[in-house]
């Protein structure tokens, strides 16, 4: 008999159908009565299989009270109620490191594209502007200028070996230095945008840093800075980064992740000084696979009564 899970949302196709022949899967985003679904399952349930967006809430949890492991795959777990799972015994495992690489490319592929005007030069090209208007307005450069790391986990570590190949001055803003970078700490975020071009987004969303990135930081960043965001919305003000962006207040954004996914603010769809992602940073079939290997590898040490490969402490 195999063990029953909860499958919150679609992952890869190659890990589900591992996951659907390993396990009795329930897809939860499927069922017309999640509810009823809940109350069917409860009695056999014994682990909760999720996505970084989505995650888990405490209302689910505690309608699964045979669920002791919860997988996500994803590094970030804000969407998991992790105080419940705490309280009742819960383990939690994520999906670190095997994403860095891919997710430093894209908040490097977004400082690029932004500076040096990627989409508008595409869009100019396809249109067949140039042979008629000439051409292109002039773009911003990018070697050798001051970058700034809010957040210098492995992902931030990963961009900054980026930055160091585009020649660039690197600082970071992190709950501590770090005895592994060589690079210049900065304790106060704002402090840290008035002193660079790039504000890079790269932390955790806890409690300590949703909404850090607010009004005073965009100030500091100020009319020749970039903001690019490769981890979650909820770190910046969004309206307020809105409006600074259609004033002119920054000089323009990069941005893969948004406050209430898969909602864009549309006020940006007309911007040009904003380059805009679907939350894809980890989106390539190397990193998607190898996270979920990390999925089913927690759920199988766990059902073997082993340590979590990557556990959420
Ligand atoms: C994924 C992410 O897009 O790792 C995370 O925290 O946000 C992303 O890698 C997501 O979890 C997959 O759907």
């Amino acid at each position: 008999m195999s063990y029953t899970l909860l499958l919150m949302g679609p992952l890869l196709p190659s890990v589900m159908s591992t996951l659907e022949s390993s396990y009795t899967v329930h897809r939860y985003w499927e069922a017309a009565e999640q509810d009823a679904l809940l109350d069917t399952i409860a009695g056999d349930c014994v682990g909760i299989v999720t996505d970084g967006g989505r995650g888990v809430s405490a209302a689910v949890l505690e309608k699964l009270p045979k669920a002791k492991i919860v997988s996500v795959f994803g590094v970030g777990v804000d969407a998991v109620d992790l105080a419940y799972c705490r309280e009742h015994g819960i383990s939690v495992g994520n999906t670190p490191d095997v994403l860095s690489d891919d997710v430093a490319d894209m908040a490097m592929a977004l400082a690029l594209a932004v500076s040096r005007q990627l989409v508008t030069g595409d869009q100019y090209a396809r249109a067949g502007r140039w042979p008629k208007e000439g051409a292109m307005p002039l773009t911003r450069r990018v070697m050798g200028k001051r970058a700034g790391i809010f957040g210098m986990g492995s992902i931030g570590l990963a961009l900054a070996r980026r930055l160091e190949g585009f020649g660039m001055q690197i600082s970071y803003c992190n709950r501590s230095a770090r005895s592994d970078s060589p690079h210049t700490f900065v304790a106060s975020l704002e402090e840290m945008a008035a002193n660079v071009d790039y504000l890079f987004v790269t932390a955790a969303a806890t409690p300590g840093t949703i909404g850090a990135v607010n009004a005073a930081v965009l100030d500091a960043l100020g009319p020749q800075g970039y903001l690019v965001n490769v981890s979650r919305g909820t770190l910046v003000d969004e309206p307020v980064l809105v409006k600074y962006l259609q004033e002119n207040k920054i000089a323009g954004a990069g941005l893969d992740v948004f406050a209430e996914e898969p909602s864009i603010p549309e006020a940006l769809f007309s911007l040009e000084n904003v380059v805009l992602q679907p939350h894809n940073a980890s989106g390539t079939w190397e990193t998607r696979e190898a996270m979920g290997k990390l999925v089913l590898d927690n759920l199988a040490a766990h059902f073997n009564d082993k340590p979590l490969l990557t556990p959420v402490s």
